[in-house]
């Protein structure tokens, strides 16, 4: 059952525009960047940040792609001997050297990106991985932080955001349902 909307698409922009400063300022420009999409809703908002970041820049960083399953029964809760998998890292391009900015579009208990952290290190040696998340809904598991976030959203653990983008769900809004 939806109890509200808390971004529409005008925000979802705005946020992601905030995003997009927020990481050239920190890292000082665009030298060594490379952002990495979690899939599914992860790599449209990774697009959205490259293309942000080459209108302000002029530059095109590269964007790579991390595919990771939750292996759960309920979606709003993870019991503690489920383990992600890792189903395929397509990071393009040589890692190594590189500051790294995973994108998810919801961060939960943690254990996603420590997978995705898992399969990155297997492939290189980044000199940075960093973490934008749209969402960060609370619930920590792990000792893990985001370094970007587009809105905090404290929910119990029977709330779930749906985070809807047109590339995959062809509507553009951010709500929170009760099971
Ligand atoms: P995503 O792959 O685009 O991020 O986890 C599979 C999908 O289910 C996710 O899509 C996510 O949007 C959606 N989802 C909604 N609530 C939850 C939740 O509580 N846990 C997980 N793992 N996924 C959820
Ligand atoms: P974590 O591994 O941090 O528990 O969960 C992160 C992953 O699970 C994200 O990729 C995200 O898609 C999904 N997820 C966890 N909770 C939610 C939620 O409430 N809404 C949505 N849309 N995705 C969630
Ligand atoms: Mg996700």
């Amino acid at each position: 059952k939806q109890k509200a909307v808390v971004l529409d698409h005008a925000a979802i922009n705005r946020a992601l525009t905030r995003i997009a400063h927020e990481i050239l300022e920190r890292n000082k420009g665009v030298d060594d960047l490379m952002l990495v999409g979690i899939k599914t809703r992860g790599c449209p908002l990774a697009n959205r940040l490259g293309a942000k970041i080459a209108e302000i820049e002029g530059v095109e960083v590269p964007i790579g792609e991390i595919d990771i399953t939750l292996y759960r029964d309920d979606l709003s809760h993870v019991s503690s001997d489920e383990q992600p998998v890792i189903h395929q890292a397509d990071l393009q391009s040589k890692i190594s050297g590189k500051k790294l900015i995973l994108v998810d579009d919801v961060l939960y208990t943690g254990r996603t990106v420590r997978a995705a952290m898992d399969a990155i290190i297997d492939q290189g040696r980044p000199s940075q991985i960093q973490l934008a998340v749209l969402i960060d809904r609370g619930h920590r598991e792990l000792p893990i932080r985001a370094d970007y976030i587009g809105k905090n959203i404290p929910t119990s653990q029977d709330e779930v955001i749906v985070v809807a983008l047109d590339e995959t769900d062809h509507e553009e809004q951010v709500s929170i349902y009760e099971n």
